[in-house]
């Protein structure tokens, strides 16, 4: 059942609220993380509480418990949902203000832990492939808020991602303002050239995803030649595999880029390597 802690107490779906003079939706002031558990067992767990609280400190944000406390509070919330295989969303705001932006008049960051479950496409679309098309919206300056942290301003890849429901694909592909290539609406790219895998580095505005951690290892592991490298377009149309990382996503391979037909239009053979290698570990 979907259960959420929320400031030490436990909800439901219908009972979590927050207050409408909580910065997190007056002014998207805030940081989250999207966890997963499967067969009761959360994937990399110490991880996501590391990326949570150095996104919380980049915007000087100060989350009220220690990490082992946010990691149990989140073993706890699990737990107690019975759901074996779930999502999990922690969401830490500024907490509640009065209508000003100065975050002084937060005194307490708002805690939310919500554990229930996700699927972003259905499972014919991770059969197929999916269709991808490049975003007009690039992704934000990093020297203005840096695409490390995983805040609570998701607007740009909510506007490339609704430039992708209008042109009718299942993703999209955001660029750098200088044209570069960065990652999807939410996961990571990796495009497959010969034996070799490539994916954007960090300075390439990307957030770095667990899911890319964990497949950069598997790559290595299963041998590959595996390269953070900033790629073009051109790279990607050219490509022989290309998919995409994410934990809601998990490994998810791409068929066609902005008309490009990549490779042979269905999972190649590495993806399909590293998406069972992928399945392996997270149940391991
Ligand atoms: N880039 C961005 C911008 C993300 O938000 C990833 C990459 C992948 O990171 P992980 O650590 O999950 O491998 C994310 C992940 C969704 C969804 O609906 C995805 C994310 C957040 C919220 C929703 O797919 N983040």
């Amino acid at each position: 059942m979907p259960t959420i802690w929320m400031n030490g107490e436990w909800c439901d779906k219908d009972t979590a609220k927050v207050s409408v003079y909580d910065h997190g939706l007056l002014y998207g002031d805030g940081v989250f993380e999207g966890i997963r558990a499967y067969e009761g067992k959360i994937f990399r767990l110490g991880e996501h509480v590391d990326r949570l609280f150095d996104s919380a400190k980049a915007i000087m944000l100060e989350i009220p418990h220690s990490k082992e406390e946010m990691a149990r509070i989140i073993e706890q919330t699990v737990e107690r949902s019975g759901l074996a295989d779930a999502y999990i969303r922690p969401v830490i705001t500024r907490g509640v203000g009065d209508l000003g932006i100065d975050p002084r008049k937060c005194p307490k960051a708002t805690v939310v832990v919500i554990v229930d479950t996700i699927r972003v496409w259905s499972q014919e679309v991770y059969d197929k492939g999916l269709s991808v098309v490049t975003a007009s919206t690039p992704i934000p300056h990093r020297e203005s808020l840096s695409p490390r942290v995983k805040s609570l301003n998701y607007l740009a890849h909510i506007l490339a991602k609704i430039e992708g429901n209008n042109a009718g694909a299942d993703e999209i592909l955001m660029l750098e303002a200088s044209g570069t290539v960065s990652e999807g609406s939410g996961q990571n790219l990796f495009i497959v050239k010969g034996k070799t895998l490539t994916t954007p580095p960090a300075h390439a505005g990307i957030l770095m995803g667990v899911t890319r951690n964990a497949v950069l290892e598997i790559g290595r592991e299963a041998g590959y030649e595996v390269r953070e490298a900033m790629i073009n377009r051109y790279d990607v149309y050219t490509a022989d595999e290309a998919f995409f990382t994410g934990t809601a996503s998990e490994v998810a391979p791409i068929r066609i880029v902005d008309g490009r037909v990549i490779g042979a239009g269905k999972a190649g053979p590495i993806t399909k390597d590293i998406h069972a290698r992928f399945h392996k570990l997270v149940r391991s």
